[in-house]
């Protein structure tokens, strides 16, 4: 089983097996007109680990990812060189600008910037960010920057389990709106808390690797209060910033068949962990029941207000929905399922499902407020291949277009979306799928590191230019 991206039992949900859980795919209203708005940001999303290379360079410090062992990567490699865009970053800001995109999602490596995680600034590592942050202007493309994508300083000790990982976090967000904020407007606190907090932690697949579900506790709530903390820390030293955080959310479907019942339960258990458990503290101000329970070793009085702070976006990662069901012999009667039978499916062999987009984007609509919405990532892989990219990536065009169908839709039902971010420019280091897993617009060419539009660059680029969806 694909464990970096698959609906996952979680060892959790012990009091999952109540009340029930939206089942299924729902149509959606094909889009009445195919014009996207003026101003609609047409972007590529990318993080710092997966693209920069050049780990040992300028006094940057270790990660988390730098350590994670190469056996557990699917063709053992790591990221050292990546798309070395650490040194072509201008290539990858041409690319970005050439196909007419007017906003770029990057990540900023904290341990470029805190080598240890906290105490003294690496200038060398800010300098970094700010020439890509002046390149994109110097074109017209206005920068995102996340400033958590997995990469966290190894130097900080117990990680995400350890409350003052949150408060260096904030520290470090500080540091970023100061030294950075004077051109750089929109910051993206955090990238999908729930992977690295159940991927990391709980099955072992994601630095940093380990294998203890009660870490979910620290893993969930340290992060919620480090984005909280940090956007307190960036407000008070800039009130002009855009600020919004990144979540992986995930429509939790059932199996079906004769235990409909318990495997709805067992989805509503998998929602509340993976998407609620992000989704309540910030817009609700409370974890839902079992994230609750889950968190209370960890959560101290006043931590709430923290958590729930106004935000100026919320970005939605979204791949593809998760199938989950009840099964006695796993872990808190929860455990993935497969997609059903005739699924259309992708590389990771997970269900290609626009409808999922609208159905989180209406979610988000009716229960959380209708937020200002960015599309932060969304794309699929070619066939996992240790081979070259598929240049005429016809497929990607295809899922390209039905996924914006989606976006489309739910803007005309009433949806406050403000742009789209396709992961991911160029193919690269896909964590434990190493470099078989390619997603790019672009290939490269590992020997060289020569980039290739492909099909879908030239594509992306005509709608970027154009808010046109043909
Ligand atoms: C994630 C990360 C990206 C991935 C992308 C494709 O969501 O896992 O944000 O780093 O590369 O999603 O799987």
């Amino acid at each position: 089983m694909d464990m970096t991206r698959r609906g996952v039992a979680l060892g959790v949900a012990g009091a999952a097996l109540a009340g029930c859980a939206p089942d299924g795919a729902t149509a959606f209203a094909p889009p009445r007109d195919r014009q996207f708005p003026q101003g609609f940001l047409w972007g590529v999303a990318s993080s710092s680990f997966q693209i920069e290379g050049a780990l040992d360079a300028d006094g940057r410090g270790q990660s988390i990812w730098d350590v994670f062992p190469r056996d557990k990567i699917h063709d053992g490699s790591d990221a050292a060189i990546a798309n070395d865009s650490y040194h072509r970053y201008a290539e990858d800001v041409a690319l970005i600008a050439g196909a007419g995109m007017n906003a770029y999602r990057f990540s900023i490596a904290w341990p470029r910037i805190l080598p240890s995680g906290a105490g003294a600034v690496n200038e060398a590592g800010l300098d970094y960010y700010s020439r890509l942050i002046d390149a994109l202007l110097a074109r017209g493309v206005a920068p995102y920057a996340t400033l958590f994508h997995w990469d966290l300083p190894l130097a900080l000790e117990g990680g995400w389990a350890n409350r003052d990982t949150a408060l260096r976090f904030g520290d470090y967000a500080q540091v970023v709106a100061e030294r950075l904020g004077d051109r750089l407007k929109h910051i993206v606190v955090l990238n999908e808390a729930a992977v690295h907090a159940v991927l990391g932690h709980v099955y072992g697949a994601h630095a940093p690797g380990l294998t203890d579900a009660s870490l979910m506790a620290g893993a969930i709530h340290h992060q919620n209060l480090a984005q909280g903390l940090s956007i307190q820390a960036m407000r008070s030293v800039r009130n002009d910033l855009t600020i919004g955080t990144t979540m992986a959310l995930m429509p939790a479907r059932t199996a079906g068949g004769w235990l409909g019942p318990l495997h709805r339960m067992a989805a509503q258990g998998f929602d509340e962990v993976w998407n609620r458990a992000f989704l309540d503290p910030l817009f609700l101000g409370a974890y839902p029941k079992i994230a609750r329970d889950m968190v209370k070793s960890v959560l101290r009085e006043g931590d709430m207000e923290i958590v729930r702070q106004p935000i100026d976006f919320l970005g939605v990662n979204y791949y593809a929905p998760t199938y989950m069901r009840f099964d006695l012999g796993a872990p808190s009667f929860l455990a993935p399922a497969d997609p059903p039978a005739g699924s259309e499916l992708d590389a990771f062999a997970r269900h290609v499902d626009p409808s999922g987009l609208h159905e989180v984007l209406a979610r988000l609509r009716h229960q959380y407020g209708n937020p200002r919405v960015y599309i932060t990532e969304n794309g699929c892989s070619d066939a996992f291949s240790d081979g070259p990219a598929e240049i005429d990536d016809q497929f990607r065009i295809d899922f390209l277009r039905r996924h914006l169908e989606a976006v489309k839709s739910a803007m005309e039902g009433g949806s406050d979306i403000g742009g789209y971010f396709h992961w991911t420019l160029t193919d690269n280091w896909e964590w434990a799928e190493g470099y078989r897993s390619k997603f790019g617009l672009v290939a490269q060419d590992r020997a060289t590191g020569v980039r290739t539009p492909k099909a879908s660059y030239a594509w992306f680029g005509n709608l970027a230019r154009t808010g046109v969806l043909d």
